[in-house]
């Protein structure tokens, strides 16, 4: 079968399931929340998410996917017990579902209103992060609660001026700037500068992909609040997450 029939078969039968990344304060060193990964594995084997997420948008199945992954990984959390208010649980959004409005949907899923986590959604930069209908959807989710990060900043077509007219209130600064710090590359020394304007706009910072000791204390002397990476936990079933956001508070 090809990938796209398989993708499309995932979706419909409900087979695309949730890994968690930790967050964690780079300050504290304690976990803050998660990224929610979406996985995928047939009887005819894994594919991976640089394969799947394009099939997906294609098969114009971007939202009814996401819906899955939501509702799987809060129904997870929650038959978990554990106390969880103030707990962040990132989710990536489709652009196109913001402009279409369909992510207005998440509003009424389970588990959603009457859930004390803090539900983040994560949009990768994309020309269509500007649009009125866009702006309007975001200021709709932010009215409800949601928090909106945008996810693999500096790699896409805004600019924190765009950001700065858009209800934001993370960034995540992409991997290839902390993967460029040993280097001391030019990219790596932009760091700084997005760190400054982000504090100058209040909105908070997470670092992505951070792997070793020396990006870490890097980043903690720059005073930046988040980081995520293989150094503080890789995507991890529910069953490994739960021990570790136990003692979140
Ligand atoms: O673990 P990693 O290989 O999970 O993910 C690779 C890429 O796939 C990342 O860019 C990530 O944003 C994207 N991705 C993973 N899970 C999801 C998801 O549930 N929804 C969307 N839209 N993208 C996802
Ligand atoms: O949504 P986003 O594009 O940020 O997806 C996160 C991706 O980054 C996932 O594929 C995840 O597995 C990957 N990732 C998370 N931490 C690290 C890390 O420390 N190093 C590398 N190379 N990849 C990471
Ligand atoms: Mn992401
Ligand atoms: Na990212």
């Amino acid at each position: 079968m090809s990938i796209s029939a398989r993708v499309k078969r995932g979706v419909k039968s409900n087979k695309f399931f949730p890994l968690f990344q930790p967050i964690v304060n780079i300050q504290t060193g304690k976990i803050v929340g998660c990224e929610v990964l979406a996985r995928f594995e047939d009887n005819e084997g894994k594919i991976f998410p640089d394969e799947f997420i394009p099939k997906v948008r294609e098969l114009g199945l971007s939202w009814e996917f996401t819906e899955q992954l939501v509702e799987k990984s809060l129904l997870r959390l929650s038959e978990s017990g554990i106390d969880l208010k103030g707990f962040k649980v990132n989710i990536n959004i489709f652009p196109s579902d913001v402009s279409s409005g369909k992510v207005l949907k998440i509003i009424d899923l389970p588990y959603v209103n009457d859930h004390p986590i803090k539900i983040v959604l994560e949009i990768v930069e994309d020309e269509q992060l500007t649009g009125k209908e866009f702006a309007n959807h975001l200021e709709i989710l932010v009215q409800h609660g949601f928090l909106i990060a945008i996810d693999d900043f500096g790699t896409g077509y805004s600019n924190l001026n765009q950001v700065s007219k858009l209800s934001c209130h993370i960034l995540k600064i992409d991997r290839s700037f902390i993967n460029a710090m040993e280097g001391g590359s030019i990219r790596s020394s932009l760091i700084p500068y997005i760190v400054q304007m982000a504090n100058e706009l209040h909105i908070d910072v997470v670092a992505e992909g951070v792997e070793n000791i020396m990006q870490h204390q890097a980043l903690k002397n720059l005073g930046i609040l988040n980081g995520q990476g293989w150094l503080y936990g890789k995507p991890m079933s529910a069953d490994d997450l739960c021990p570790i956001i136990k003692h979140f508070k």
